[in-house]
C-alpha cells in the first residue's frame, strides 16, 4: 500500500518520529484496522533507538474523533457489541503503551479531538492545540463513560468540578479554554501549530532520552505515592541518573560554557 492511503502514516526526520492518523474522511476515527494500523507502527517507534521523540497529529481538519461508530452499526437481531472487549483489545493497551512511551511524545491537535481521540491527545506528554481545534467528551451523547483514561487524566488536569461538567455535558472546550484550564500545554495559532511542535520535539530528540523517560515515570509515579515514597524514588532516580553519560555530559557542557551533546543514555 502506498504510505499517503495507509491509515496511519510513519516519518521519521532525524531523530523525531511523526505519526499522522490517517482517516481524514472520517475525522481519523478510529476503525479495528487503524488500531493495528497504529500498534504496528508504534512498535517500528519504539524499537528504533535512534528515534527520540514522538509527534502524533491527524490528517485533515480533525485530529480524531475517537471509536468509529459504523463499526457499531446494528442490523435488527444483532446481540449488542461487547464494548469491554474493544476497550480492553484496543484502546487501554494503546493508553497504557503511551503512559509508557520511552520517549517524550507531543500531541498535535489540528483539529476535533473527539472521544476517545479527546483521551487520545491527553495521553501524549505534551498537547499542543491548534486555536480553532477543541476537544469533546462526546462519550455521554452516546450513553458512555469517557474512556481510555479521561476519568482518570481529567480530573487531576482540570479538577473534578470541570471533569463532571465536561463530562455529562459533552460541551465542547476550545483550545485557548484548554490551555487556560491546564488541560493543554499550549494553544498556537493554526499556521504554526506544526512548526512549534516540531521545534519541541527537535529540542527533545537532542535531548537526555534517558533523563527525560525517568522524568516521565518520576511523576506518573506520583499519582499513586504518598510523599515519602516519592521522595525515596527521586533518591534512587537521580542515583541512577548520576551515573548516565547524559548527566556527565550535561555538566561538563554547562562547566565548559558549551552547548551539551547528549546521546540519550
Ligand atoms: O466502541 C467502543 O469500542 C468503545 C470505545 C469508545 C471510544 C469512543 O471514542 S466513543 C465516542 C465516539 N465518538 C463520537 O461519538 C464522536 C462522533 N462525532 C461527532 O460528534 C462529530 O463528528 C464531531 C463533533 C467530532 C465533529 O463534528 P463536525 O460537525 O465537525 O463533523 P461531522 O460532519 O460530524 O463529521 C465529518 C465526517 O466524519 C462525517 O462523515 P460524512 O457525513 O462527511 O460522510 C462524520 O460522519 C464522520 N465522523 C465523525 N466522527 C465519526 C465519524 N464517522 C464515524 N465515527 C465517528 N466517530
Amino acid at each position: 500500500m502506498d504510505m499517503a492511503d495507509a491509515l496511519v502514516k510513519l516519518e521519521t526526520d532525524g531523530a523525531v518520529a511523526r505519526i499522522t492518523l490517517n482517516r481524514p474522511e472520517a475525522l481519523n476515527a478510529f476503525t479495528e484496522d487503524m488500531h493495528h494500523a497504529l500498534a504496528e507502527v508504534l512498535d517500528q517507534v519504539e524499537g528504533d533507538v535512534d528515534l527520540r521523540a514522538l509527534v502524533l497529529t491527524g490528517a485533515g481538519r480533525g485530529f480524531c474523533a475517537g471509536q468509529d461508530l459504523n463499526e457499531r452499526q446494528r442490523k435488527e437481531g444483532d446481540p449488542p457489541p461487547d464494548l469491554g472487549h474493544t476497550i480492553e483489545t484496543f484502546y487501554n493497551p494503546l493508553i497504557r503503551r503511551l503512559a509508557r512511551f520511552p520517549i517524550p511524545t507531543i500531541a498535535a491537535v489540528n483539529g476535533v479531538a473527539a472521544g476517545a481521540g479527546c483521551s487520545l491527545a491527553l495521553a501524549c506528554d505534551m498537547v499542543f492545540a491548534a486555536q480553532s481545534s477543541k476537544f469533546i467528551l462526546a462519550f455521554a451523547k452516546i450513553g458512555l463513560v469517557p474512556d481510555s483514561g479521561a476519568t482518570w487524566m481529567l480530573p487531576r488536569l482540570i479538577g473534578e468540578a470541570k471533569a463532571r461538567g465536561f463530562a455529562l455535558t459533552a460541551a465542547p472546550i476550545t483550545a485557548p479554554e484548554a490551555e487556560r484550564m491546564g488541560m493543554i500545554w499550549k494553544c498556537v495559532d493554526d499556521e504554526a501549530l506544526m512548526e512549534e511542535v516540531s521545534a519541541q520535539a527537535v529540542q527533545f530528540s537532542k535531548g537526555p532520552t534517558l533523563g527525560l523517560r525517568r522524568i516521565k515515570e518520576v511523576l506518573r509515579a506520583s499519582a499513586d505515592n504518598d510523599l515519602d515514597r516519592q521522595l525515596d524514588l527521586e533518591r534512587d532516580t537521580q542515583r541512577e541518573l548520576g551515573r548516565s553519560d547524559d548527566y556527565a555530559e550535561g555538566t561538563a557542557a554547562f562547566l565548559e560554557k558549551r552547548m551539551p551533546e547528549y546521546k540519550g543514555q
